[in-house]
């Protein structure tokens, strides 16, 4: 056959898992990987089918119930919930899922080799108001041998042994952003064909870093670290930064990968522990940002070095720019030492 017909000028992404497969963290389990990036990639469509339409459809607004965290599930967030798991479930690619929107985790099938951790829609409170809200996931290698149930012990692993992380930003177009360990690349839904064409190889952050996304109607919460930092961003001598908050972590940090900045949810007097997810935010987020040359903290410590000891347990975050992100941590050292909660809960150097 002329090589012509072989490859693709442009990979979709189960053909740039194949041509990359080599480079795929040494699990050994490859074909195990590419069904669950299969099974990731339907429920994206099924779920991004739905956001399209929901305005016409009588699935906004609130579903009547409270999550694990409790706040009030979406018709939407228990939507993709349902569909993510039941992609996951039906192909049997997992031992074991953790969900933002289920108290415990999910026992799958016990032979398989991989648990995956999400959060199925987040940016949630944005949904009825028709802003970009994204899915975020996480992908471990098990603990516990295969063939046995799966084990708590399996999800409360340090972000650093993530296999594979990415989000669908449900956006002006859908996208599917992912690293498996040599890079991020980004891939772009062709609704005509279903299917996500590699659109974005190799993504970094450029040098220029001038964004800060943050919540500043928390200021007077904020630790004094976060006020200096914010002070310099509003009077840097090469002249303001700009302020971008969509209040969807997905969309603020896709944008602030493309165009330089920080996403910042900090800890505030009343809650020291900020607000997002450690297992199924900021550490796939974490893992997406170093894997493209920036940073994630708590602001003090790296994200992917803390040692979870439970699945729904928050962190603050700054992520994005390095040398923003850098920047942060000193400002918190310098002045906000007290707000350091995970110097005794790091993973031991492997
Ligand atoms: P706030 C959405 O609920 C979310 O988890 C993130 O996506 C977003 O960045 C943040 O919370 C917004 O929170 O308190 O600023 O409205």
């Amino acid at each position: 056959m002329s090589m012509e017909h072989m490859a693709q000028p442009i990979p979709e992404l189960g053909e740039f898992i194949i041509a990359n497969k080599d480079k795929l963290r040494n699990t050994g389990q490859e074909a195990e990987m590419n069904r669950l990036l299969t099974a990731i990639k339907l429920a994206a469509k099924v779920v991004n089918r739905e956001i399209n339409k929901a305005g016409l459809a009588d699935i906004l607004g609130a579903a009547g119930n409270q999550n694990v965290q409790g706040e009030e599930q979406q018709k939407l967030d228990v939507f993709a919930n349902h569909k993510f798991i039941q992609a996951l479930v039906n192909r049997e690619v997992v031992c074991g899922i953790c969900t933002e929107e289920d108290d415990d985790f999910i026992e799958v099938n016990k032979d398989t080799h991989f648990v995956m951790l999400m959060d199925p829609l987040d940016g949630s409170s944005n949904i009825d108001v028709n802003v970009s809200v994204g899915t975020i996931f996480s992908i471990y290698q098990r603990l516990s041998p295969v063939g046995s149930p799966v084990e708590r012990r399996d999800f409360l692993q340090p972000g650093r042994n993530q296999i594979a992380a990415g989000y669908v930003l449900y956006g002006s177009s859908t996208m599917l952003v992912i690293t498996t360990g040599d890079g991020v690349h980004g891939f772009t839904l062709d609704p005509s064909l279903g299917t996500f064409f590699l659109s974005h190889r190799n993504m970094r952050y450029p040098a220029k870093a001038r964004i800060y996304s943050v919540n500043e109607g928390n200021y007077r919460a904020f630790p004094e670290g976060i006020k200096q930092f914010l002070a310099e961003c509003h009077d840097d001598e090469a002249g303001p930064f700009s302020l971008r908050y969509i209040g969807s972590l997905v969309s603020d940090f896709h944008r602030n990968l493309l165009q330089g900045g920080i996403y910042m949810y900090p800890p505030t007097k009343k809650d020291k522990k900020g607000k997002l997810r450690l297992l199924y935010e900021a550490n796939p987020m974490a893992y997406l940002a170093e894997q493209a040359g920036g940073r994630a903290t708590d602001g003090f410590d790296r994200i992917l070095d803390i040692q979870p000891s439970e699945l729904h347990q928050r962190v603050p975050l700054m992520i994005g720019s390095a040398k923003l992100v850098d920047r942060v941590d000193q400002l918190m050292r310098q002045h906000s030492p007290d707000c350091r909660l995970h110097a005794n809960q790091l993973a031991p150097a492997n």
